[in-house]
């Protein structure tokens, strides 16, 4: 096949640092749509996925788990329940599936650094900078938020190293042409972001290489370093392909390739890569799109947040095509969204079991009712009632494509609704049920059948990409053999005699309120399971004014006693800072028996609680104390910090 009709299409190599969560599943679904699309086309479609498995994080993540790094990849990677497992159960379709750490990529690399050095490009130098170890990110000064790592938030540490530097900053100019074409970057925002954040502030040279962690490919020319990420990383694109190895040939046939990100790592696609082959003189990709970030409760996923999220409980309750469905028809490619059980298991119910499911089964039902599965060849249209739905169903490829094209796959899939629910409406204006009741209307009730059966054949063909079984089952149902591009473009392909065949339902519909109570169940347990000691849902947000009225102080115990005749107070002499002594009751005596041991110890209180009288004493405010089931103690504070200060 001719090179002009090649498709190389990417998903970012992912860390095997722990699980893969919806988030990269959003990822790989979307570019194994857009790949599944490319081939309906007729396109010679290579589509590359991977892992990215050296750097320092795994090198301590193993040595945490006690076993060495390559151990630790390679469950994660190819474990049951694994990384490859969750592709296959997602029926991702990718041709090739690279790991850094494995050989091929790994010579390719010396290859590839030592050309970037050969080219003038690498020199060595120290580093030192503002260092996120999650991230692997250097940063400098300017670029933290707020003092943390502006990609993840969390704290970086200042770091200093003998490495090898890329001379970004050559390629400053370059780059920013190639963003400002319009069409290697989109969505077009993100174009601004990159050159607004990275390039007008002036590109800073890049390390490249470390010596303060082993687990990466060698510098073969100079054994202590090791090439640093994203060097390592970026080049698996070409590497995959066989550009500077034996184990592929296939570079001058696929490469330039689209390479699908995250937004977090355009900077690194949009910006170090293009100039990492604008110094190797190699063509730069074609596109990078930066798609958006699922949220969960509008912040970034996290384990913490309990796993209804996770694609193997969602593929496993219900259907992985639906699942791929969902992540596609929901969200908008390039922007965030938010991801809820909820939203899920509405679109299961509104498009799937309702608009799709329903017009299968009914059409399947009416044809098997009406004509016993095979329509009669006598037919009659008739222009006012079919036109609108002929019209939308034989149009609604070139719309599809457009979205398609312009990778947005929620708008692929709305077009294919509008027309499957102008068929639903079809249905009500046409009344098959009572055409059935005239023996002379028999050819139109045909026609009418024989339209829904087009119109369905169409519409579940334009959804392979994102429900690859569903779509081909309603293929074989509506009797056509073959999902094939040139049949999705007319409306007529099948013979008027057509043979439906009916089945189970597609998507039975979900009862939610049930649903979401047996999530909630196994959220709890799965948490429990993981060690959580506390699964009560976090109490509504108050406003921070109204917190702020709290007088919370550090107060030093004076003196604590049990109260006479009381079970369960002790009295507390405090040092509140003000110079009076202050007096609080509190019901802490069956969780320390022996007073005496907090005297001088610093607790928090809150002061402006009314006066209290409590066993015939006064109690001028609260003490915080932490508990857990029947542990119970007080909050207490650094000794260095004196009585008197405010807890803010
Ligand atoms: O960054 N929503 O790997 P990674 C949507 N190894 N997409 C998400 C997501 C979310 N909440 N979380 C992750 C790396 N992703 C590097 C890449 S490429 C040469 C090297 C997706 O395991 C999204 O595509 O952190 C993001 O860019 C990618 O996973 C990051 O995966």
């Amino acid at each position: 096949m001719s090179k002009e009709n090649t498709f190389y299409i990417t998903t970012p190599i992912y860390y095997p640092s722990d699980k893969l969560h919806i988030g990269h599943t959003y990822c790989t679904v979307a570019t194994d749509s857009f790949a599944r699309y490319k081939r309906l086309r007729g396109y010679d479609v290579m589509f590359l996925t991977g892992t990215d498995e050296h750097g320092q994080k795994i090198e301590e993540k193993a040595k945490e788990a006690g076993v060495t790094p390559q151990q630790f990849v390679d469950k994660i990677v190819e474990g049951e329940g694994g990384i490859l497992d969750l592709w296959k159960l997602m029926n991702i379709s990718n041709d090739r599936f690279i790991r850094t750490t494995d050989d091929y990529h790994v010579k390719s690399i010396q290859r590839i650094f030592r050309r970037m050095y050969d080219a003038g490009d690498i020199y060595k130098g120290k580093y030192s900078g503002m260092y996120c170890t999650p991230c692997e990110s250097f940063w400098t000064e300017s670029q933290l938020v707020d003092g943390k790592c502006p990609d993840c938030g969390r704290p970086v540490k200042y770091a200093e190293e003998e490495a090898y530097f890329f001379k970004l900053s050559k390629y400053a100019q370059p780059v920013k042409e190639l963003l400002l074409t319009g069409e290697f970057l989109q969505p077009m925002s993100r174009v601004n972001e990159m050159i607004k954040n990275f390039i007008d502030p002036g590109l800073e040279d890049l390390c490249v290489s470390r010596t303060s962690f082993s687990w990466g490919i060698p510098v073969d020319f100079d054994p202590g370093h090791v090439v640093y990420v994203w060097v390592d990383a970026l080049s698996n694109y070409i590497t995959a392909l066989g550009f500077d190895n034996d184990r592929y040939d296939d570079f001058d046939h696929y490469w330039p390739a689209v390479h699908i990100v995250g937004k977090e790592i355009v900077r690194f696609h949009s910006i170090i890569w293009p100039a990492m082959l604008m110094s190797m003189g190699l063509p730069l990709p074609k596109k990078v799109y930066g798609h958006g970030w699922l949220l969960i409760d509008g912040g970034k996923m996290s384990k913490s947040k309990g796993n209804v999220a996770d694609p193997y409980l969602l593929a496993e309750r219900y259907g992985v095509d639906a699942l791929r469905f969902f992540l596609m028809r929901t969200f908008p490619f390039g922007s965030d969204g938010n991801f809820s059980n909820e939203l899920l298991i509405s679109c299961i119910n509104a498009d799937l079991a309702n608009d799709l499911g329903n017009l299968v089964s009914r059409t399947g039902a009416m044809v098997k009712k009406y004509f016993g599965g095979t329509l009669p060849a006598e037919q009659e249209g008739d222009d006012a009632m079919d036109g609108e739905l002929i019209a939308m169903a034989s149009a609604l490829h070139e719309k599809y494509a457009a979205e398609m094209d312009a990778f947005q796959p929620q708008n692929a899939i709305g077009e294919v609704f509008k027309v499957l629910s102008r068929a639903n409406k079809y249905i009500d204006e046409n009344a098959p049920w009572l055409l059935i009741k005239d023996e002379t209307k028999k050819a139109r009730l045909a026609r009418v059948l024989y339209n829904l059966v087009e119109t369905i054949r169409i519409c579940a063909g334009l959804l392979v990409p994102f429900m690859p079984e569903t779509a081909a089952e309603i293929t074989r149902r509506m009797g056509a053999d073959a999902i094939v591009w040139d049949d999705l473009c007319r409306f007529g392909v099948l013979p008027a005699d057509v043979t439906v065949a009916q089945g189970d339902a597609l998507f039975p519909r979900i009862d939610m309120d049930k649903e979401l109570a047996a999530l909630e169940e196994i959220s709890a347990a799965q948490k429990a399971a993981a060690g959580a000691v506390n699964t009560e849902p976090v109490r509504p947000n108050v406003k921070i004014d109204d917190f702020a009225k709290c007088d919370l102080r550090v107060c030093k115990i004076l003196a604590c006693e049990k109260v006479p005749n009381s079970e369960k107070l002790l009295k507390f002499t405090l040092d509140d800072g003000s110079g009076k002594p202050r007096q609080i009751l509190s019901g802490m005596q069956p969780f320390y028996p022996d007073p005496a041991v907090l005297v001088d110890k610093k607790v928090v209180a809150i002061l402006n609680l009314p006066t209290r009288k409590m066993a015939g004493l006064e109690s001028n405010g609260m003490l915080l104390s932490a508990e857990q089931g029947d542990l119970v103690r007080l909050c207490l504070v650094p000794d260095e910090i004196p009585a008197g200060a405010i807890i803010s």
